[in-house]
C-alpha cells in the first residue's frame, strides 16, 4: 500500500522532496500540498495529481493524509509538528525543528506525553555514504580513540537575507547533527572564532566563522563556515584517531587530466552534493512509517542541536567559551 504524504511548503526544497517521493521513493505519493505561496502550489499539485489544500492544519487533518512532510520556513515547523502529534500522525520535518529551543522541548514533551515518536527531522547527512562510512571505520576501533575532528562547511555564495546568525544556525546545524552522531557523544562546550572578512560577502554577514565545539571525552572539533568561498559547495571532515586519520571525501565520478593537471568535479550546491543521501532519507522514512516505528533523526536530536546553536551563537556574541547544558534525555529517546 502507498504512503500518503501531505507536504507544507512547495518552495526549493519542498519541490525537490515533492520530486523524489513521486520519481524516485518507492511505497509513497504526494496526495495533498498547500503553500502561502498559492498560485505556485495550485500548479504543482495539479502536475502531480494531488489536491492542493488552504492550510498546513487543513492539510494534516485531512483523512486521506497519513503522513506530513514539513519544508516550510523555520518559524512555522513548530506549529505543524505539534498539530501533526495532535493528529497522531508521522511527521519528518526538515531543520530546524524550531527555532527555539523552548519550542524543541514543546515538541519533546508532546512526544513524550503522547508516548510514542512520530516525528523525524531533515539532518539527511546521516545517509550519506561518506558520513557512514566515517562512522563505520570509528566504531570499529581500527584507528584508536578519536581526538580531534577538522571540518568545513563551504557554500558558493550565499543571498543577502543570509546574516551572521545563519552561519551556525542555518549551516553548521548540519556538522552538530551528523558529529554528534558520528562520535555517539553529546557536546559540552562552544568557541566561535571570527577571523578576517572576505570581500565577497555583505554587510549582514561575517564571513568566514569559525566554530569550536569540545564533546564530554575531550575530543577537540573546529568547523569552517564558509558560505561564499566561491568555488563549490564543498564539505570537509577530517577524524584524527590515535592511530590514523580517516576523511571525506567529495563524490565524484570522473576526473579530467589534460596539460599537466587533474580536474575533479566539485559540486555546486548540497542538493547535488547530497542528492543520494535524501533520496535514502526519504525512503528509509517512508519504509519506517509504514511499519510504524521510527528511526531516523529524532525531536531529541532536534532539541540537542537548537541547545548547541543557542550556544554557538551566545559564543560568538560574547567571544567567550559558552557551556552547553542538555537535560536528561527522555526514555522514549534512548
Ligand atoms: P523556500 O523559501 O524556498 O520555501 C519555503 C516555502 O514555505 C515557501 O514557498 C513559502 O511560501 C512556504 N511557506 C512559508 N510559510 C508557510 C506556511 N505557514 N504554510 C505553508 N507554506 C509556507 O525555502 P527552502 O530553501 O525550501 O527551505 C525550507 C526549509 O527547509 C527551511 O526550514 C530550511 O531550513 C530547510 N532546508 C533544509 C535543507 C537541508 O539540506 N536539509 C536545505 C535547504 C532548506
Ligand atoms: C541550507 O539551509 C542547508 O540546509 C544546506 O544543507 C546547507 O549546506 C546550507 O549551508 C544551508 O544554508
Amino acid at each position: 500500500m502507498e504512503l500518503k504524504i501531505g507536504v507544507i511548503g512547495t518552495g526549493a526544497i519542498g519541490q525537490d522532496h515533492i520530486r523524489r517521493f513521486t520519481n524516485k521513493v518507492k511505497g509513497a505519493k504526494v496526495v495533498a500540498v498547500t503553500d502561502i505561496h498559492v498560485e505556485r502550489a495550485e500548479q504543482i499539485a495539479q502536475e502531480i495529481g494531488a489536491k492542493f489544500v488552504g492550510t498546513g492544519e487543513e492539510l494534516i487533518s485531512l483523512p486521506e493524509v497519513d503522513a506530513v512532510v514539513v519544508t516550510s520556513w523555520d518559524p512555522t515547523h513548530e506549529q505543524y509538528v505539534l498539530e501533526a502529534i495532535h493528529h497522531n500522525k508521522y511527521v519528518f520535518c526538515e531543520k530546524p525543528l524550531a527555532v527555539e529551543i523552548e519550542g524543541c522541548k514543546r515538541i519533546v514533551d508532546a512526544e513524550v506525553r503522547l508516548g510514542k515518536r512520530l516525528v523525524q527531522v531533515g539532518f539527511m547527512r546521516r545517509y550519506d555514504r561518506g558520513y557512514m562510512e566515517l562512522k563505520e571505520i570509528i566504531d570499529s576501533g581500527k584507528l584508536g580513540a578519536v581526538l580531534m575532528l577538522h571540518c568545513a562547511h563551504r557554500n558558493v555564495s550565499s543571498g543577502e537575507n543570509y546574516d551572521t546568525p545563519m552561519a551556525i544556525v542555518n549551516s553548521a546545524v548540519h556538522e552538530i547533527d551528523v558529529l554528534r552522531w558520528l562520535l555517539n557523544e553529546d557536546y559540552v562546550a562552544a568557541q566561535v572564532i571570527m577571523p578576517k572578512k572576505t570581500s565577497n560577502t555583505h554587510e549582514k554577514l561575517h564571513d568566514p566563522q569559525v566554530l569550536i565545539l569540545e564533546t564530554e571525552s575531550g575530543i577537540h572539533i573546529d568547523v569552517e563556515i564558509f558560505v561564499n568561498c566561491k568555488y563549490g559547495y564543498d564539505i570537509k571532515c577530517e577524524v584524527v584517531c590515535e592511530d590514523g586519520v580517516v576523511s571525506l571525501s567529495n563524490p565524484s565520478y570522473s576526473s579530467i587530466r589534460t596539460a599537466g593537471k587533474d580536474f575533479t568535479g566539485i559540486p555546486m550546491d548540497w542538493e547535488q552534493r547530497f542528492e543520494i543521501a535524501y533520496e535514502q532519507e526519504l525512503q528509509l522514512w517512508v519504509d519506517s512509517v509504514k511499519a510504524d516505528e521510527m528511526n531516523g533523526p529524532t525531536a531529541w536530536d532536534g532539541y540537542v542541536a537548537s541547545v548547541t546553536t543557542t550556544a554557538g551563537t551566545e559564543a560568538r556574541e560574547t567571544g567567550k567559551r559558552v557551556e552547553i547544558k542538555i537535560d536528561q534525555c527522555p526514555d522514549l529517546y534512548k
